[in-house]
């Protein structure tokens, strides 16, 4: 193929993909599960497992509670732990980007994204906020794809326990995954021969 066509043909490819739609976010809110329940692989029809990530594996609750919930009745929040409240949950296929919302985060809470092959892609954080009802939003999408997510609380479960809610993700159309190969593959076979 001439190197003309080659750069056409890639620049329609990176057009393609970047004009591809992604499969629309799917959003759990986890208020159809009964209070108290152990929150495993209810969701993982949907792609997302609860208690398993790069690092750990533990097990969640579901906490009814009318003041803290973004949707109500339920939040997800963290299991009985004597140090921190932990959350954690993993994607197969792996996402394109993730956000949910961390409430009644007093003490602060820490955010830390795995990649698909579990490696650290990206930790973050905010300090004590000092409100029992604060609610802080977070959202990260990487294009490596982001395969687990730990979410690490400094208080333990109480009348007011740290959990989060509206957890959304994107997954990536298999459409949109088999054009950027292609397009790597042409970018690859641009590279000059030595
Ligand atoms: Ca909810
Ligand atoms: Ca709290």
């Amino acid at each position: 193929m001439k190197s003309g066509m080659r750069n056409c043909l890639l620049v329609v490819l990176l057009a393609m993909a970047l004009c591809a739609p992604a499969r629309a976010d799917t959003i759990i809110n986890f208020d159809e599960l009964p209070q108290y329940a152990p929150v495993t692989d209810q969701y993982q029809d949907l792609g997302v497992t609860f208690g398993t990530d790069a690092v750990d594996a533990l097990v969640n609750i579901i906490v009814t509670n009318g003041s803290i919930a973004v949707s109500q009745p339920n939040i997800l929040a963290a299991a009985f732990d004597m140090s921190d409240g932990v959350i954690s949950f993993s994607f197969a296929p792996a996402v394109l980007s993730v956000s949910f919302t961390a409430v009644s985060v007093e003490n602060g809470v820490t955010v830390e994204y795995f990649d698909d092959q579990g490696a650290t892609s990206g930790t973050v954080g905010v300090g004590p906020t000092g409100d029992y009802f604060a609610q802080v939003e977070f959202s990260y999408t990487n294009p490596q794809l982001i395969g687990s997510v730990l979410i690490t609380a400094e208080e333990m479960l109480g009348p007011d326990p740290f959990g989060i809610d509206d957890l959304s993700f994107v997954v990536p159309e298999p459409a949109t995954l088999g054009l950027l190969v292609i397009g790597a593959i042409v970018i690859r076979r641009r590279r000059p021969r030595r």
